[in-house]
């Protein structure tokens, strides 16, 4: 199944004149306020978030996983699913593998398929929060930070191997999400378990390529529930900080407790241009993994207000943007069209942001019409603005009216059946 200029034509058809006098419409009104409208579609081009490997099948939770049909059964099939997404919404130009969930099998049948579907291999992710068959000794009771020193040299070897399959596709970083920590107080050393981590990390770290970075994530509680051993940004910031300036901090929306102010984490990191990653997704309770911007979307806008100010005034490198989600209910291509959808809508609204008039209201402690000038943006119905992005891009003016329109499911599983299982959570 390939999306093909016909499809995106056919599917566009419907849509065009609707969508040029909207886009027209929003255009005149945002020239009006002094917006570089060509400018702001030029920038939405340009964004492009990375799809997990694991994110094309059905989640599932502890409770049990319900598959869907028409699922990639392997690497290759994921990489088509992913080129479908980015055909129609061309913002989707890379996959971020997992490993090892996904280990190539054929290097360069992987490579041509990516090539191909305009495919790059973004930011690779290692695994040491379960263990795999044959293991010599488990991660039971951690890995890089594990008080016994063969489990911390098997989990480095594992980060070192993981390296060593994102060079043969081009990766440039290695993401590491730890699962170490504690369930109970007086279980381990807390000052032992980060000295521990910041050690196996020291020897990850000196094995990294020259032109690599290596993301620290971070999270406050699951699967441990008493301490976690990198629980904060503070504490991946300590450890980036010490390795050296290969290493920076990935922030991922769902680590953090309810009500954390994110935005000013962003915005913090990049002042230190220490900021490295973002794994998008939404919650309602803590890592819930629900679609980008179905929760809380005022928050979305304002951590991309924080972005799209820091790209333009700090010297921080640009990111590796990932969707993180599992799709328990909904159809996971259908997800994943939404959720880089909400992205691309939360980037358009803070870059449409009258800059010049929010720092003048800050100067002049002008509270309320800071208020009305953050707000007045968000409250702009940008649609149009990501839809002749993907346009002028080839790419559908809805892309998940695309998707229904073709039927791509329905094609999957003529392809594929029923039953195909992708690997993943
Ligand atoms: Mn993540």
């Amino acid at each position: 199944m390939k999306i093909t200029q016909s499809h995106i034509e056919n599917s566009n058809a419907d849509l065009k004149k609707n969508h040029m006098e909207s886009f027209d419409f929003l255009s005149n009104q945002l020239s009006d306020k002094g917006v570089d409208v060509n400018l702001v579609v030029e920038k939405i081009k340009a964004l492009q978030i990375a799809i997990p490997s694991w994110a094309l099948g059905a989640g599932g939770t502890r409770f049990g996983r319900f598959s869907g049909a028409g699922e990639p059964a392997d690497l290759i099939q994921k990489i088509q699913d992913i080129g479908i997404i980015h055909a129609l919404n061309k913002s989707s130009n890379a996959v971020s593998l997992h490993i090892p969930w996904d280990i190539p099998q054929d290097y360069e049948a992987i490579r041509q398929i990516a090539k191909d579907l305009n495919i790059n291999f973004d930011a690779v992710n290692s695994n040491t929060f379960q263990d795999q068959a044959g293991q010599k000794v488990s991660y039971k009771y951690g890995s890089l930070a594990n008080s016994d020193k063969a489990v911390r040299e098997l989990a480095v070897e594992h980060n070192k191997e993981v390296i060593k399959i994102g060079e043969k596709l081009g990766s440039k970083a290695l993401t590491v999400w730890l699962a170490d920590g504690s369930s109970f107080p007086g279980q381990h050393s807390i000052r032992k378990a980060l000295a521990n981590t910041h050690d196996s990390l020291s020897s990850i770290y000196e094995y990294l390529p020259s032109d690599w970075k290596i993301l620290v994530e971070y999270k406050p509680y699951e699967p441990n529930f008493y301490s976690t051993v990198i629980q904060d940004w503070g504490t991946s910031f300590l450890l980036a900080n010490k390795l050296g300036p290969k290493a920076y901090t990935l922030v991922d929306l769902g680590h953090h407790l309810p009500n954390t102010n994110i935005e000013q984490i962003v915005a913090t990191l990049m002042t230190e241009e220490k900021l490295g990653g973002f794994h998008f997704n939404d919650s309602k309770y803590g890592d819930d993994d629900l679609t980008v911007g179905s929760i809380k979307p005022y928050q979305l806008f304002l951590i991309f207000h924080e972005l799209a100010q820091g790209f333009a005034e700090t010297n921080n490198p640009s990111l590796s943007w990932m969707i993180d989600a599992s799709h328990n209910v909904k159809d996971p291509l259908e997800d994943l069209l939404q959720s880089v959808e909400a992205i691309k809508l939360a980037y358009a609204q803070a870059l449409i942001i009258n800059q010049k008039a929010l720092e003048e209201a800050q100067q002049n402690h002008d509270t309320a019409k800071a208020q009305e000038i953050l707000q007045d943006a968000y409250r702009t119905d940008v649609r149009a603005l990501v839809s002749e992005a993907s346009r002028q891009l080839g790419g559908a003016i809805s892309p998940i009216k695309a998707y229904r329109k073709v039927g791509v499911r329905n094609e999957l599983i003529k392809e594929r059946g029923t039953d195909s299982k992708a690997s993943g959570l």
